[in-house]
């Protein structure tokens, strides 16, 4: 059954499953990124020994990606700062070098920041905010002069809570000038939010798509709205989607090792034609791919988004 909304899934989603990689569990919440003439990907695998990895992939065609069955070698030239395990990775172009962040397990979930030009060596530059947080992101380009992410503070557990928040650096190791910048509203964004991909830059404002949960008395349900942030103050959100633009309605966002979860965290904006692409992991199992133009994304939001203050 397909929700009334202004993505189209793909119709032979998923279009990455366990299968992708011998003696995985499960393959989802990924990142996606053109590269030379083809597509990086930096794949959440967990192995069926259970510990979540990050692992390299590549695509012609954005749709039918190879995945390298081992996980990425992260080099430090700092010896205490480690990489043990991985998840919900998103890249980040900032003039041609790529800015990976994802969920770094440092004596809790925290965030990793790792850089690569190439895609064969990957050096991990920081963990700029120890745990307990998760869904971090950088912004494509430096604002007011700094490096800038989003991220989510949060607990070591299944985290009952959640706001978005923004902080700046000047080299991308040392973090400050926090502000908040969304937090939960009624509905599907009821219980927590989280930033997802990168945030395009827009003429009405930076837009970001996130994702928003709420709970039922049979467990979280994860689903994606969107919001416009000022260009110059990213932490002053314009507007904001009451209604969700995705939420788990197919079988393979309904079923699976977590179920009801769709987990927005990568996009492809084919600045052609307009079209933008959104990756979501799918019931933590799988990768599925929306379609909508961006234009029709923008309008949606201004359309359905709440009347007074966000
Ligand atoms: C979050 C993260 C995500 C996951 C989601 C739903 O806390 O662990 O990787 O998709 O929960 O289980």
């Amino acid at each position: 059954m397909a929700n009334e909304t202004v993505f189209q899934r793909y119709p032979r989603n998923p279009i990455i499953t366990p299968e992708a990689v011998p003696g995985a569990n499960s393959i989802f919440n990924s990142a996606v990124i053109p590269f030379d003439d083809r597509c990086a990907g930096i794949f959440r695998v967990d192995m069926n020994h259970g510990a979540p990895q990050l692992h390299l992939g590549w695509s012609d065609d954005a749709l039918r990606w190879r995945i390298n069955p081992d996980p990425i070698q992260f080099q430090s030239d700092d010896p205490d700062l480690c990489y043990s395990s991985g998840y919900d990775p998103r890249v980040t172009d900032i003039g041609g070098a790529y800015y990976i962040t994802w969920c770094n397990d440092y004596h809790g979930p925290g965030i990793g920041l790792a850089e690569t030009k190439d895609f064969k060596s990957f050096h991990m530059i920081s963990n700029p905010l120890p745990p307990f947080n998760r869904n971090a992101v950088l912004f494509p380009r430096k604002i007011g002069g700094a490096y800038a992410m989003l991220h989510r503070p949060s607990d070591p557990g299944h985290t009952p809570f959640g706001d978005i928040f923004y902080c700046t650096s000047p080299d991308l190791v040392h973090w400050g000038n926090h502000r908040w910048v969304l937090g939960p509203r009624g509905g599907w964004q009821s219980m927590k939010v989280g930033a997802g991909p990168v945030p395009i830059e827009t003429p009405e404002g930076w837009l970001m798509i996130y994702h928003g949960v709420k709970l039922t008395c049979s467990g979280y349900i994860y689903s994606a709205g969107a919001a416009l942030l000022d260009l110059d103050e990213p932490w002053k959100v314009r507007r904001r989607t009451r209604r969700y633009l995705l939420a788990p309605t197919e079988a393979y966002e309904r079923v699976g090792d977590v179920p009801n979860v769709v987990f927005p965290i990568a996009t492809l904006l084919d600045d052609a034609t307009g079209r933008l692409a959104l990756y979501y992991g799918c019931a933590d199992t799988c990768i599925g791919v929306a379609y909508a133009q961006l234009e029709a994304v923008i309008a949606f939001i201004k359309a359905n988004s709440f009347e007074d203050n966000p």
